[in-house]
């Protein structure tokens, strides 16, 4: 299955957090340039982040990868304080293959990205097409 997570820095190395990531993820097939992007939304004040989309080839179900999202952001030390608030790691589900979920804890496709240029931008790198039909 083709899959695309989301991964977001706005606190401490940025660079090296979405880097880590990025290597402990197993069926990585390609990364996007990581782009800095002003804060959408939380807090006034926080800094801004580092953005990235990683394409995966997978047969991971979406709950594992919601447990893999966990895993790299637990390893990244991330606190969570407020919603939208400032975080070490962020990584989300965006898309696994055409499959739908709508659960408590996992939405997918995810439900917010298609309103976010800072994941359309490097969604459209990897995958100019899902971004052209669905936008
Ligand atoms: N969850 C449900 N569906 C998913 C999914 N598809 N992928 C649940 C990942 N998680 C999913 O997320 C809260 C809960 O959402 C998780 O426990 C999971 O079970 P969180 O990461 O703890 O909290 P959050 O990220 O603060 O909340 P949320 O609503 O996920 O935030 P968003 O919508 O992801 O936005 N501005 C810039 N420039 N760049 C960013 O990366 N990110 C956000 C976070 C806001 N502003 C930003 C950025
Ligand atoms: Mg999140």
């Amino acid at each position: 299955m083709r899959a695309f997570l989301a991964l977001g820095s706005n606190l401490g190395d940025r660079e090296a957090f979405i880097r880590q990531a990025v290597a402990a993820l197993p069926d990585v097939v390609a990364v996007s340039p990581v782009y800095e992007t002003d804060p959408v939304g939380g807090p006034t004040g926080q800094g801004p982040y580092l953005n990235a989309v990683v394409e995966l080839d997978t047969d991971l179900s979406p709950r594992e990868l919601l447990d893999w999202c966990h895993r790299l952001e637990d390893a990244a030390g991330r606190v969570r304080t407020e919603r939208w608030g400032p975080r070490t790691l962020d990584v989300d589900v965006l898309l696994v293959g055409d499959l739908v979920v709508d659960e408590p804890d996992l939405t997918v496709p995810h439900p917010r990205m298609w309103e976010r240029d800072f994941v359309l931008r490097p969604l459209a790198d990897l995958a100019p097409e899902l971004v052209q039909e669905n936008r």
